[in-house]
């Protein structure tokens, strides 16, 4: 059965099919109703903890479902056809997927401290930014380090690609130094107000700290911003992630690190 009706739309469309192609998927399982948000995630994603942290900011309650991707279940891959976490699933069942469209449905929902940004000019600035860490970041280090050393080996594809490995490793200095020169001109990333640019920045690490391969000592001004936001109670929940067989570093949780 195809997810979206427009294949099914026979002759001239009008609006009333327009409507019916373009409408969000929904879940229709018990879930359904239940009044409260459910989070579709993996534990080391860190596009699942961007909206984690965000739902955090927002003070908005919900629920967490760890998704195996891999597995590409229907009714999963119904909520979202690219087959990908983060999927939030609204309680009337609507669900909305990518961490991008998902932390700005938030915003716009409860704007409220705004994440994004109050003017245009701000808003460019965080957007240019969640695109540095959730694209360049996430190709440079995350995919490098948690992608080879951990999701590879949790999938059973292999052993990590040592040379891979050693790339995420010397770029992650780069991007730290980067993080550090923001930081001594601006309060945080984006200007003088927590946006979804610490936000995503601060997920990414915070799943390569989970692994024990962010090298804070030589990188002060980014392990004191960092220190900040990990003290925020929308990152509570992180801290406490505990995968049994890949338990993280001792360091991890401690706001002293
Ligand atoms: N652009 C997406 C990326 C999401 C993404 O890459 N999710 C990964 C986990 S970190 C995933 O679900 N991958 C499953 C797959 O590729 O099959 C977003 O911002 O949410």
């Amino acid at each position: 059965m195809p997810l979206i009706a427009y294949s099914e739309v026979k002759g001239p469309l009008t609006l009333d099919h327009f409507f019916e192609s373009f409408r969000l998927p929904t879940l229709k399982s018990a879930h359904k109703g239940s009044g409260m948000r459910l989070l579709y995630h993996l534990w080391l994603s860190p596009f699942s903890r961007k909206v984690r942290i965000t739902l955090g900011e927002k003070r908005v309650d919900f629920e967490m479902k760890a998704e195996n991707v891999w597995r590409r279940r229907e009714e999963f891959l119904a909520l979202n056809p690219m087959g990908e976490v983060p999927v939030l699933v609204e309680a009337d069942g609507t669900a909305l997927s990518g961490s991008q469209v998902i932390c700005e449905f938030l915003d716009e929902l409860n704007p409220d401290p705004p994440l994004l940004g109050r003017h245009p000019l701000q808003r460019a600035e965080v957007r240019r930014l969640i695109d540095w860490f959730d694209r360049k970041f996430n190709a440079e280090v995350t995919e490098k380090l948690v992608g080879e050393k951990f999701m590879k080996r949790f999938l059973g594809l292999g052993e990590p690609n040592s040379a891979e490995v050693r790339a995420g490793h010397a770029n992650i200095h780069a991007h730290l130094d980067y993080i550090s020169y923001l930081v001594e001109r601006r309060k945080w990333l984006a200007g003088e107000d927590l946006s979804l640019a610490d936000i995503a920045a601060a997920a990414h690490l915070s799943t390569i700290d989970y692994i024990g391969d962010v090298p804070w000592q030589n990188h002060e001004p980014a392990k004191e911003w960092y220190a900040r936001i990990k003290s925020r109670p929308s990152f509570r929940p992180l801290l406490g992630d505990h995968i049994p067989s890949a338990p993280p570093p001792k360091h991890y949780a401690n706001l002293d690190f």
